[in-house]
């Protein structure tokens, strides 16, 4: 089989999962708004890897199903509240009008709100308890202020002496930790050893790195249609990003090099491994 056919059952594994999720207690607009952004679509990179990471590990698809929900939950929070007008204000999503268009700014903020909570209920479904304290403290970490949450945080203060190291630093914990984050959760389900769990972080923070730069350069390469929202807007906006920085030549190499280094942290491994490192350069090419 292909990479292509593992991508596609891994996606529609965690799409599968997504919408049998019960979100038991929750208010019927509450269940509205939260399934609107995370059964939008999208490419589910996030939680493909968590599934990716476990088989890479030794261990089965499913058994890492509970983390391949959770941060596909925390991703969409993060998109909710990143299009909410106190941050991007943008109205389109994933080719559809955005949460906060939809159901009113308060009730994005609160549909944000619910699914990062719901991530950890999901990861507290893990029958193995240590396992399950694991994947919470490496999401929680990865999601909160040491992680992607500080990472917009610094997008919002950006200085006015930003250059590169900032630039670095700003994309990997806004983009980078979650992607990383993906990969571990799903080693940790497979109970993967420390060198294992080692590799998978090396692995994921380029992985992370390689994405946000292709993200940078299809904001001025990249079809609107493809992409399910508006480009351009790095420019227009003065965003310091891998293209506004370098220019579009040096930010295609450095996507390169950072998916050679994410592949190279895998060097060693067997045919487990082979997914990932087949992912990494899919996502080098990707157009949406
Ligand atoms: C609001 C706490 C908070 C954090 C926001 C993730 C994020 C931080 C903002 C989203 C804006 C952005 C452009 C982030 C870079 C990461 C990125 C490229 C997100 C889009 O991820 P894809 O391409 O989306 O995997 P799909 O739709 O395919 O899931």
């Amino acid at each position: 089989m292909t990479n292509t056919d593992f991508y596609g059952i891994y996606k529609a594994m965690c799409e599968k999962a997504l919408e049998a999720y019960p979100f038991s207690g929750a208010p019927e607009t509450s269940v509205k708004a939260m399934r609107y952004s995370l059964l939008a679509g999208g490419k589910r990179l996030r939680g493909v890897l968590a599934l990716g990471g476990c088989v890479c590990a030794g261990g089965r698809a499913e058994d890492a199903l509970p983390a391949s929900c959770a941060v596909e939950m925390v991703h969409a929070y993060s998109l909710i509240h990143d299009d909410l007008p106190a941050m991007d204000n943008d109205t389109l999503r994933r080719g559809k009008p955005t949460n906060h268009v939809v159901f009113g700014e308060a009730q994005a903020i609160l549909a944000g709100d619910g699914l990062l909570t719901e991530a950890f209920v999901s990861l507290s479904s893990i029958p193995d308890p240590s396992l399950a304290a694991a994947c919470v403290c490496c999401l929680a970490e990865a999601s909160g202020s040491a992680g992607m949450v500080g990472g917009q945080v610094m997008d919002m203060e950006k200085p006015s002496d930003a250059g590169a190291e900032w630039l670095r630093e700003m994309e990997r914990r806004k983009t980078g930790c979650l992607i990383r984050a993906a990969v571990e959760l799903g080693m940790i389900c497979a109970g993967a050893d420390t060198d294992m769990v080692r590799r998978g972080r090396e692995y994921g923070t380029h992985l992370g790195a390689a994405f946000q730069a292709v993200d940078d350069i299809l904001d001025v390469t990249g079809d609107e249609k493809s992409m399910g929202k508006s480009l351009g807007k790095d420019r227009d906006e003065n965003k310091l990003t891998a293209v506004t920085l370098f220019g579009l030549d040096e930010a295609v190499d450095m996507a390169r090099r950072e998916t050679a280094l994410a592949v190279e942290a895998l060097r060693g491994l067997g045919h487990e491994a082979d997914f990932l490192r087949q992912t990494a350069e899919k996502m080098l090419k990707r157009v949406n």
